[in-house]
């Protein structure tokens, strides 16, 4: 079994019956998805509430029941992926585009559950570049801003041009380099006018579920 197969799987069994979970994105998520998928088929009772367009219809294929936006307050445990992780448990996440909704879930849930491989393990943030979600409307005077932080930003792009979130929104990719104080960093970040959301989840995670390429599996 992979790694990201291993995490996944070792997060779902932490789910029990009647709660409300939040559904990751991104490709480990996806192994969490499809073991829910499993487990709701033999007769699990969970409701579920997808940080992604794609998780969504992921869920939706594999017939796990959706709570609409509406039905949402709190949730008892999100599974969700990272894209890097520090000692501390702060994480870079947003690789995947998803990130302003992954906040949203995960600032409400209970037991939020972060499942990686070891590759995603690092001792200091930043090698991976900053997500940074900005509105459209006037993105350059925006990333004018992140850069007077000493960033170098990339908008992001897709195959037919800007990379458009779920949200309507585009992303810049930050460099910042190595980063000496993450929680001030998300705080300035989040003060720029035309900054939705960024990608660094301060505090935020209760475990990491690390599968390891030789078949071990750590929980921390
Ligand atoms: C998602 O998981 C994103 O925040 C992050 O970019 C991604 C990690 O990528 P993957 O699990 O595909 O390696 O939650």
């Amino acid at each position: 079994m992979n790694p990201k197969e291993l995490a996944g799987k070792k997060a779902a069994e932490y789910v029990k019956p009647g709660m409300k979970i939040g559904l990751g994105t991104g490709s480990t998520a996806f192994y969490a998805i499809h073991a829910l998928g499993t487990k709701v088929k033999e007769g699990l009772n969970i409701t579920c509430f997808p940080t992604s367009q794609a998780s969504e219809e992921l869920a939706k294929s594999l017939h796990i029941p959706l709570m609409a936006h509406h039905e949402v307050h709190r949730l008892d445990i999100t599974i969700d992926g990272a894209d890097e992780v520090d000692p501390s448990k702060n994480l870079i996440k947003g690789g995947g585009g998803a990130l302003l909704r992954e906040k949203i879930v995960g600032a409400i849930t209970d037991l939020y559950l972060i499942i990686i491989d070891d590759s995603k393990k690092v001792e200091r943030l930043g090698s991976f570049s900053v997500p940074v979600e900005v509105v459209p409307y006037a993105w350059q005077v925006t990333a004018g801003h992140i850069q007077e932080l000493d960033a170098d930003t990339t908008l992001r792009e897709s195959d037919d041009g800007f990379f458009v979130t779920d949200n309507g929104n585009y992303i810049l990719d930050s460099d910042f380099g190595l980063i000496k104080n993450v929680a001030e960093l998300e705080v300035k970040l989040n003060q720029i006018p035309g900054v939705v959301c960024n990608g660094l989840f301060i505090d935020m995670a209760d475990y990491i579920i690390c599968g390891h390429s030789n078949g071990d599996l750590e929980v921390y």
